[in-house]
Parts: C-alpha cells; structure tokens; sequence
C-alpha cells in the first residue's frame, strides 16, 4: 500500500517535472529552475492555500507556489506536509509590495496587504527553498526599498534593439494586438519574481509613432499581460509628437494647443491602460527634440506634461543631456543644467540620472546630481546591457558597479542609494533562447531587480542566490563560482579602462578598443577627448587648475575622489613618470593593470573549465565558448591600448611586459561596421 501510494506520487511527480527536463538546459528558465532538491525525500510537503483575496494575481501567486514546491520536492502527496497559507490582510502600516513569511503552528504563513505583496512572498519563499533551506526556518519580513523599480527597453517598433546582444526585441509589435507572445507572460513572471514592477516598453529616441491609436492598442495588449504580475507598462515619449502626428505646427510645452494635445492624449491612454505608469522622456539630448528648441527650460517641458498625466501616473525626465555647442566638460553638464532647476519640477516628475556622469562606463565616479537635488524626486539609471562592457559575450557581473555606486556617499546627507526614489535599469533582454545572450548576462538582470529592492544586498549573496539557482546549490560550486563573478567586472576595468580611463571604445558601436580616434565631428565623440594623451603625460585635469568638475561634489566627496587612485586619469593629468603611492610610475602601473585584467580572464576560463561536473554540458560549453572570446579579446584590448600609449608617450614597455604582437596600425585597420546593437 505505502509503496503503491510512494509510486503513484512519483510517477505524479514526473509528470509535472518531465516536460521541463525532457528537453536540454537552455537557459530560458533562468533563476525560476526550481531544481529538484537532493533532500527531497526527507521533507514533507502540504497543500497550497488562499485566504481572503481571490484576485488573479493572488491565484497566480498560488500556482506559481504550488508548482515550485512539486518540482522542488518531488514524490510529495501532500499528506501531513508542511502547508503554505497565503493569507491577504488589511495592514495600512505595510507597504505596497511589502510581505511576511514566518512558520506558525505547523504550516508556513504568508501574508501581505496586497496581492502583489503575496506573490513577492512567495517568490521569496522559492529563493530560500531554491537554496535549499528547510521550509520551517524561513522567516522573512520584506517591504521595497523604492517604489518604482522600472526596466527601460531600448527597443523599436521594427524589433531592433539599440544596445542589445540578445537578439531581437521580445515586444512582437508587429503582431499585437491580436497576438501576445507566449513569452511575454514569463518575462512578466521573471520581473515579478525579482520586484520589478514597472516597464517602458519602447526606446528612449523614440517615435511618434508609439502614441498612435494603432499603438495604443498594442500597448494595450501587452498592459493586461503585465499587470497581474504586478507590472505598469510605461511609454517613452517623442516631445515632438505634437507636430509629428498631431498636425500641429508647434511642440512648444507652454503653447496652450500642446498643452491640450497631450491632455488628451493622456486621457486617451488611460482610457485604453487605466493602471498607465506615464511618460520617459530623452529631451534636447543627442540630436531628440525638446523644450529648449522653443527657448523653455527642462522644468517647462517636464512640468507640461505632468499636467496632462496629472495624480494617474508620472513623468521621468532624463538628465542624460549635453550639446554639440558647449564647451564645457561633457561630465559637467548635466549637472550645470538640471541643478539649477531643483525645486522647480511639478510632484509627479522624477528626473532620471545616469549612475555616471559620462555614460555608463566599466568605471566612473558617481553623478554629482546625487543628492544635489533635495527637492526633486530623483531616480537612478543603471545600464544592465553591457554596452561598454564585452557586451554578451564577456563574462561581467555587475552587482558590484551596482553596489559601488549606491553606497557612496553623496557628501549631502546619505548614500546615493538614499538620495533617489527610483531605480531604473537599461534592459538587456531579447529574442534569444537564453534572454540575455549569454547565461551569465541573466545575472545581471537578477542583481539588477534585487537591488533595486533592496539596495543593501551585498553582491556576494546576490551571486550565491542567482548561481545556487540558476546552475547548481553545491557547495563546491559555490564557493568557486561567486568569486569569480564578484572579481569580473575589476576584470574588464583593468584590461578596458584602468586607473579612470573611459570612453575608448570602438566608434558608435563601442565594440573594441579605438582609444587613438580623433576625427569625429564632436569633441567629446572622440576618445582623445577622454584621455588627452601625448608626449608630456594623459589624463584629464578636473580639478581647480582644468575644468573643476571636481566642484560639482561635496567638498569632503571631492577631496576622497581626488585621492582615489583607481580614478586617476579621470580627474587628473599626470606625467607618465607620475609617481603613485605604490611607488611605481604610472607607465609602469598601467600595463601592470592590463595584464593583470587578462590574466583574471584567464584565470575565470580555468575555473569554469574546472565545474563543467556541476553544470549540465549544454550551458557549461556556452558559458566556456563565451570566455575563449572574452580572454582573446581582453588580451586584444591590453595589446591595442598599450601599442597606443606606447607610440603617443614615444616610450618602450617596462621590463616583463611582451610587445603587443601587431604594430598600431594593424590594431587601428581593424573594422566592425557589422557589430550588433548600434
Ligand atoms: C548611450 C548610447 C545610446 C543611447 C544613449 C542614451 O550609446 O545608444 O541612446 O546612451 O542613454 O550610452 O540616451
């Protein structure tokens, strides 16, 4: 009987987990694998239930429970297990999103004061198990750090997606709204599941287009797909659309037929999408349209359309600004713009700001805009695809830079983290198989939602959540892997960028070193202007004898960045023979660093090489085939670099550091007209 009834479970068991591992490890169930646990056997598992909501988010938040604990735990019958209640209660002091999960009396609690709140508790729950906790011993007592913790897709109508290594965009506009991709539903699963909950669907260079009926519609179709997952769909908004599709002569935001124009505009949105998040706006900023073509300010465009969104949703406003005409240091303008203007935005605007005051560099100094807008609400923008990274291919986790800059300190009060009121992160998802393109790059989505609940996670259990789930919970493997994902991003600064360098990528599509370019139109399209190489030293000086960009922090701050030597070339011009605390010179520091990059490539490459026993073979060779491009093409920007310092200096390489095996000229005939995601 007892074996008849084992026998059953199990075969019940397969049933639910057979379609899943049928078929090879590709990757598309990222963190969500819920692999059998190993102590399966020694658990017992009760039933599921709800109380007091009915909701389709709460029963998704049932199921998606129910399903995880058999795949978790398989042979369960549910007899004499551990039950899970969900229970919704009024609670006005938790926050939206907020969530409990404690043992009590023989089953586990979950309880929230939303339905959201349940299924990020359950989600929760399923991390802990994931990781193989005992169900009885998870106590958890969680509320978001930021009520908006959005994914701004740079993705267009024709599914191009600028800045994306991960195939085409999963938005399959030209099939909505009569068909919504499958797949749209677990993107919406996978977000839920780390906190996000909002979404601009659409790229920030915008177009018109977006806000045509015909568009409408479609964002219409995949809104009811997002939301009982918790998730508000956003528009990025084209500020010319007044004139492009409104038939008026003008965009100017104090206009009074503007002003009507996106009124109800507005209301038609919400008309369509009543739960509509509101606009992302790129304005007067790399060629987009905005208010100052009409002589207004960035406050009178924000603030215009904050009227036509009014208590329904909100704006965000891009500080991401610099103009061809100025002369002043790029890293210094937005700052100069949107500083002035602090008190004069409208409630329901939030100016967003790049991490960086350059653009999203393996390494930059944190935006001098942190926390020098005490009345404004402020939201930081971190890039997840890795544009200036290795895109898909280098292996580069980035909770670090994430960590880095959200606990600096600002100097004016708190952390970085404490200065803003949103988080928004620069998606790196596509049509591919896997998501991100590579197995790793899904990491940096996880971090990018974990943070952004909770700022205060420390990468190295970020990793372990993501890894233990994603590959493997054995301890060997874990004590391998998360190092080596904690060390990858120091990787690529050093063989990118050391010692502050920044923006010396190959030309528009930024694949590759070109840090000799220096006949682009603009100034500061050219990576000389980065660096100011020549016979007599590099860098840039941004203190009070060079541009002062240094000023633009608190005094405190700007003393500790001054002294930061891993930042040396962004603030300071130096001699080659500049002396650093270490006692070495600069021009023998800096191949030093870039070495010291490869190697650490090299070195993750053996210690993969050394867990394909606890990764299934499909996903180990990926992972292993991307680190064969990575160290050929880490070792490929030290050789380029230094054969370029190397001719600007006129000096040979210190003693123990090879040749680069090209002369510079071999390095600078190199073309990528066809690199992905420009
Ligand atoms: C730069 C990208 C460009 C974006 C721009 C932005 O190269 O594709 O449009 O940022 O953030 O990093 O608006």
């Amino acid at each position: 009987m007892r074996f008849a009834r084992l026998c059953a479970s199990w075969l019940a068991a397969a049933l639910i987990v057979a379609p899943v591992s049928a078929g090879a490890e590709d990757g598309y169930r990222l963190w969500l694998r819920h692999a059998p646990r190993a102590d399966a056997a020694q658990h017992r598992i009760g039933p599921v239930t709800l109380e007091g909501s009915d909701s389709p988010t709460a029963r998704l938040a049932r199921d998606e429970l129910q399903r995880a604990l058999a795949t978790l735990f398989p042979g369960q019958d549910g007899a004499n297990g551990m039950a899970v209640v969900l229970r919704r209660i009024p609670d006005p002091h938790m926050r939206e999103g907020a969530f409990r999960v404690a043992p009590d009396r023989g089953v586990v609690r979950i309880t929230a004061a939303s339905d959201t709140g349940l299924l990020y508790g359950v989600f929760a729950l399923m991390r802990e198990l994931g990781q193989g906790r005992p169900i009885d011993t998870v106590r958890l007592d969680e509320a978001p750090a930021y009520a908006l913790r959005m994914l701004n897709h740079w993705d267009n109508p024709d599914g191009h997606v600028e800045r994306g290594y991960a195939g085409r965009s999963i938005f399959d506009w030209w099939h909505l709204p009569d068909r919504v991709d499958p797949r749209i539903t677990d993107y919406a699963r996978a977000n839920a599941s780390i906190g996000i909950n909002g979404v601009v669907v659409n790229n920030v260079n915008a177009r018109a287009m977006m806000l045509e009926p015909r568009y409408i519609a479609k964002a219409r179709a995949l809104a009811d797909t997002l939301r009982p997952w918790g998730i508000r769909l956003y528009l990025s908004a084209r500020f010319s659309a007044p004139r492009d599709i409104g038939g008026l002569e003008t965009a100017d935001p104090l206009d009074p037929a503007v002003r009507a124009w996106w009124k109800a505009k507005a209301d038609e949105l919400y008309a369509a999408i009543p739960d509509f998040g509101g606009f992302l706006v790129k304005a007067n900023s790399e060629g987009q349209p905005g208010p100052q073509d009409y002589g207004r300010s960035h406050a009178d465009g924000a603030n215009m359309l904050a009227a036509a969104i009014g208590g329904r949703g909100v704006v965000i406003w891009r500080a991401f600004v610099y103009a061809a005409e100025n002369t002043e240091d790029r890293v210094k303008q937005a700052y100069s713009e949107f500083q002035p203007l602090d008190g004069s935005f409208a409630s329901n605007v939030i100016v967003q700001v790049k991490n960086g005051p350059l653009d999203f560099q393996p390494r930059e100094p944190f935006h001098p805009l942190f926390g020098a807008m005490p009345r404004t609400g402020m939201a930081m923008e971190l890039q997840i695809t890795k544009e200036y990274l290795g895109f898909a291919s280098h292996l580069a986790f980035l909770a670090p830079l994430f960590e880095e800059v959200l606990d600096a300190r600002t100097g004016r009060g708190g952390t970085v983290a404490q200065s803003v009121t949103a988080i928004a992160g620069v998606a790196n998802t596509g049509s591919d198989r896997n998501w991100t393109g590579s197995d790793f790059d899904q990491a940096n989505w996880y971090a990018f939602g974990r943070l952004a609940w909770d700022p205060r996670l420390p990468s190295a259990q970020i990793a372990r959540e993501w890894a233990a789930q994603t590959f493997s919970r054995n301890p060997d493997f874990l004590r391998a892997v998360v190092p080596l994902m904690l060390n990858s991003r120091a990787a690529v600064v050093d063989y990118m960028t050391p010692l502050g360098l920044a923006h010396v990528m190959g030309t528009g599509h930024h694949y590759g070193p070109a840090p000799w370019v220096a006949d682009l139109d603009r100034p500061e399209w050219n990576p000389v202007y980065y660096h100011r190489a020549d016979a007599t030293g590099i860098g840039v000086d941004r203190t009070r004898t060079g541009t002062n960009a240094l000023a633009q922090y608190a005094p405190d701050i700007a003393q500790q960045l001054a002294a930061d030597e891993d930042l040396l070339l962004w603030f300071h011009r130096v001699p080659w023979d500049y002396r650093l605390r270490s006692g070495a010179t600069l021009w023998q520091e800096l191949p030093r660093r870039y070495d010291r990059g490869v190697a650490a490539v090299r070195g993750m490459a053996a210690t993969w090489a050394t867990l394909a026993p606890h990764v299934d073979p499909a996903r180990h060779r990926s992972v292993a085939d991307f680190l064969k491009i990575q160290t050929r093409e880490a070792q490929w920007w030290r050789d380029a670099s230094l054969a370029y310092w190397m001719a600007v200096s006129g000096r040979a390489l210190p003693p123990g550091h090879a040749l680069p095996p090209h002369p510079l000229d071999w390095y600078q005939a190199q073309r990528f007209p066809e690199a992905p995601g420009e």
